[in-house]
């Protein structure tokens, strides 16, 4: 964890239909430009996908995936980037490669559950891993998702993830967990899970979020243009820090960055005022 308490993860999509930003890092050039730009705004981390998750996206082979992530990694490297790299991906090869090239964070949307090589890659590379919540695939995710309770069985499903790939091998200290906001949820559900969940940080490992841009928040706002989702953005990572989150996934590093380390140094009171100062 940062010394301020959080780490903001930027995301850099080098897919050509990703929601919000498909398309325009296609080229590892830019992408890579793009995570040093990000890196300059105060990303800890940077995830790098090749793969879009959206609602009804489709999958993509793993030699195209390969094609579109490794340069990149191996770019952002070379170029001396700081910050931790993470790959965004359900395909123990990806990961397996991306791992080779640098990356040490596997951020895998289904928790480890896709491919059944991918607990053995993270365990014998010692890299940390993301263990986050979908309900069913992106194809389906978002036909009609139903919870018993939906924070209750999300704490439920990480915990029996965190289990069994703590016994796969995986060191606990190495795993987060995500809630997966957006991933087989409707807008109640995301909400729910952002105003309880002070109960998933209860399972005792860092908490990632990722709301930025999401199509809830459009929603919410009126907002159809995921670039103009910005404010929302903020306005749940905020909440979700103040409820104990520690690690969030977004696409506009500089605002988000800089909403947290207010709100961390409010929360926590790390300044103090001088006895003479007037302001
Ligand atoms: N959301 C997306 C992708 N990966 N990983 C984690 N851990 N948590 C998330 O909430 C999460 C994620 C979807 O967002 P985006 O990358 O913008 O879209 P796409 O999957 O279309 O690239």
């Amino acid at each position: 964890m940062s010394e301020r308490g959080f780490r903001v993860m930027g995301v850099i999509n080098v897919t050509p239909d990703s929601f919000s930003d498909g398309g325009r890092y296609l080229a590892a050039q830019d992408a890579i430009a793009h995570g040093l730009q990000l890196e300059a705004e105060g990303a800890a981390i940077l995830d790098v996908g090749g793969e879009s998750t959206r609602p009804g996206a489709d999958p993509v082979p793993e030699a195209e995936e390969l094609r579109r992530v490794l340069p990149v990694i191996k770019g952002l490297l070379e170029r001396g980037t700081g910050a931790q790299i993470s790959i965004d991906t359900s395909k123990s090869a990806v990961a397996a490669r991306a791992l080779e090239a640098g990356a040490t964070l596997v951020n895998d949307v289904t928790a480890l559950r896709g491919d059944p090589e991918m607990p053995g890659v993270v365990a014998a590379a010692g890299a940390d891993c993301c263990l986050m919540h979908m309900l069913g695939d992106p194809r389906t995710m978002q036909r009609d998702p139903r919870y018993e309770d939906v924070v209750d069985d999300i704490k439920t499903f990480l915990s029996e993830r965190l289990a069994a790939v703590v016994a796969a091998g995986v060191a606990e200290e190495r795993i987060l967990l995500d809630p997966g906001i957006g991933f087989g949820k409707t807008t109640g559900h995301n909400l729910e899970l952002l105003r309880r969940l002070n109960e998933l940080v209860a399972l005792g490992r860092p908490v990632v979020i990722g709301t930025s841009r999401k199509s809830f928040l459009g929603r919410l706002t009126g907002r159809e243009s995921p670039d103009d989702r910005v404010a929302a953005t903020i306005a749940t990572n905020v909440l979700a820090f103040e409820r104990g989150a520690r690690v969030f996934r977004v696409h506009d590093v500089a605002p988000v960055h800089d909403a947290l380390a207010v709100t961390a140094a409010t929360v926590s009171a790390p300044w103090t005022i001088p006895t003479n100062s007037t302001r």
